[in-house]
């Protein structure tokens, strides 16, 4: 059984949003088009409390897009964005999620961030996508969203470790894109096994 899987299609993330990706609405219309595709819809919310840590806002003499140490190692600090509640958090008003069947909410917790579906950023606490999948029989992930260079990226890397194929849908997904990021996630991402498709190679 196959699942769409759709990372963070947030208005924050969206031009005009606290932490706008670089032309992130464009992902909408190819996810859009795939949902009819799906017996499985998963969507990923990023969900802030305001004090989180990942905020630089919440640290003395740092400004976002530094880098500090966490428990868990190093965290870039971002710009307030997906505040609990807010419209910045809510999904992107042309984002068809009607027929999304479950909502996984991240980053809740004040002290870890968390980028991956599956695990937190300490690599260890556990979302619990990976039970519902296991339990509805998905092997097959196909993933589309924001951010190509962290969200997504680190969903799939976890999706392959967990043992499922993963692929990931080019033109659904964008990235903001620091330092090259983009180009080293996507090999990242072939070189952990995942397959790079096309969203019209994907309908039927
Ligand atoms: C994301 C940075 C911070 C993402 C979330 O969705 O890729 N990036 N929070
Ligand atoms: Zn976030």
């Amino acid at each position: 059984m196959k699942a769409l899987l759709i990372v963070d299609i947030q208005n924050d993330f969206c031009p005009g949003g606290a932490l706008a990706v670089p032309h992130g609405d464009e992902v909408i219309e190819p996810t859009n088009a795939l949902l009819s595709e799906f017996d499985c819809v998963v969507q990923t919310q990023d969900w802030h409390p305001s004090d989180h840590l990942s905020f630089a806002s919440n640290h003395t003499e740092k400004e976002p897009y530094e880098t500090i140490e966490m428990e868990y190692g190093e965290q870039v600090l971002w710009p307030d964005h997906c505040v609990q509640g807010t419209t910045g958090a809510d999904f992107h008003p042309d984002l068809k999620t009607i027929p999304s069947q479950l909502i996984i909410r991240k980053g809740f917790r004040k002290h870890i961030d968390s980028y991956s579906a599956f695990f937190e950023n300490d690599h260890k606490t556990v979302t619990g996508l990976h039970g519902y999948l296991q339990a509805r029989n998905v092997n097959e992930i196909y993933i589309t969203g924001l951010a190509t260079d962290f969200c997504v990226k680190w969903t799939a890397l976890d999706a392959r470790k967990l043992g499922y194929a993963v692929h990931v849908v080019e033109d659904a997904v964008r990235g903001i894109n620091m330092n090259g990021s983009v180009d080293a996630a996507f090999d990242e991402m072939k070189t952990s096994g995942v397959n790079i498709v096309q969203s019209k190679q994907l309908r039927g």
